[in-house]
């Protein structure tokens, strides 16, 4: 078994990096699930596979799928991406999968959280949750990479970092009675300190609305650098987003980093408002869990999208706003491809391609 350690990233001289450093992996997880994906979940496959393909021109795949799945991903798939069988309750990799952290001497390890499918029993989205909550430590020993387990509930869809110090998340989420009931905000901030070795956290209010995991900082917002973010915007004042939006944009621009930089926001305008049609909701399993009825809005965003090795994968959800979301990210990247794909059918499963994908940093 890879080595589990019993100390602290931070303490240890390890700290998680932004996501536009080299990556030597992408994880991924074939989805299936009924009650999530409509229509036997053929068409988010579909578009799983697209995702891959993107990304596998600048970064090496790996798709987890289980063992009932396995002939139809693998066959589904180019052979450049690696398929590999592994047990999952869903297919969510940025919340299962494990953060990495690095140090300067060339060495990565894994930070497992723990994880109870958004919310556990108070208002999680499915039961059991057991598997998911198992895949960050396989994913560890399948690259024989030690890892620590950080001891609270968190997703690698609730922090963001510009791996210079500074962690982005939210008080909807991370203080969400669901998670960690038990810790003070002080409490939480200190295991983020340790477990990621950042030196300032900031405290947005909330997510992007409508988003069933509590308000994932990963749909409202995204790091292009230090000292700058992608911020997910409308200017119709009758949207709920709206007030949303102002709020995180008042906050960040009265905020400084951990280098004391102040903040350059990008606005990007939100698709739609999106909503899930009676055709939609038809094709999904109802279960306790997850809402899935025709003219529920959806948290759709762009600033969801996944920066891997100068590459960008940006998911495309409405012609109206696709071409203006592009351009703000190509503004706000110069030197990266941004490459789109269509999203919709991840949107219908509750998030996008941020929320299915996982690095692993080079090293
Ligand atoms: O946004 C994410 N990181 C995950 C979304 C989970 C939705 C489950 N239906």
């Amino acid at each position: 078994m890879a080595k589990v350690h019993d100390t602290k990233p931070a303490a240890d001289g390890f700290h998680m990096p932004g996501e536009d450093a080299p990556h030597s992996e992408i994880w991924m997880a074939w989805p299936e699930r009924p009650d999530n994906w409509r229509n036997g979940a053929k068409p988010a496959q579909g578009c799983f596979v697209e995702v891959a393909k993107a990304i596998a021109g600048a970064t090496p795949v790996t798709m987890t799928v289980s063992a009932a799945q396995y002939d139809n991903a693998r066959s589904r798939l180019p052979d450049n991406i690696r398929v590999v069988e592994m047990s999952t309750n869903d297919s969510w990799m940025r919340d299962i999968g494990p953060t990495y952290v690095v140090n300067g001497r060339g060495e990565r390890r894994g930070v497992q959280w723990d994880f109870n499918a958004w919310g556990g029993l108070v208002d999680g989205l499915y039961f059991p949750w057991d598997r998911d909550d198992q895949v960050a430590g396989k994913i560890c020993e399948i690259h024989r990479d030690a890892s620590y387990r950080a001891g609270i509930i968190l997703e690698g869809g609730s922090i963001h970092t510009d791996g210079d110090g500074t962690l982005f998340t939210n008080e909807e989420c991370l203080l969400h009675p669901s998670r960690n009931a038990d810790m003070s905000k002080a409490e939480i901030e200190q295991a983020l300190k340790d477990n990621l070795g950042v030196e300032k956290v900031l405290w947005l209010p909330e997510g992007l609305y409508s988003d069933e995991t509590n308000g994932h900082i990963d749909n409202l917002i995204h790091v292009v650098r230090p000292g700058e973010v992608i911020l997910s915007w409308t200017e119709d004042k009758d949207d709920p987003q709206y007030a949303i939006s102002q709020r995180a944009y008042e906050f960040l621009s009265n905020a400084t980093d951990a280098k004391g930089r102040s903040f350059r926001i990008h606005k990007v305008h939100i698709p739609g408002p999106l909503y899930f049609t009676e055709e939609e909701a038809a094709g999904i399993d109802m279960s306790d869990g997850m809402e899935r009825e025709a003219g529920e809005r959806m948290a759709g965003s762009y600033a969801n999208f996944l920066i891997t090795n100068g590459r960008i994968i940006l998911p495309l959800l409405d012609p109206k706003w696709d071409g203006p979301a592009r351009d703000v990210l190509q503004e706000a990247f110069p030197d990266f491809e941004i490459v789109g794909v269509q999203a919709r059918e991840i949107l219908l499963g509750g998030g996008n391609v941020h929320c299915i994908t996982q690095h692993v940093p080079a090293v």
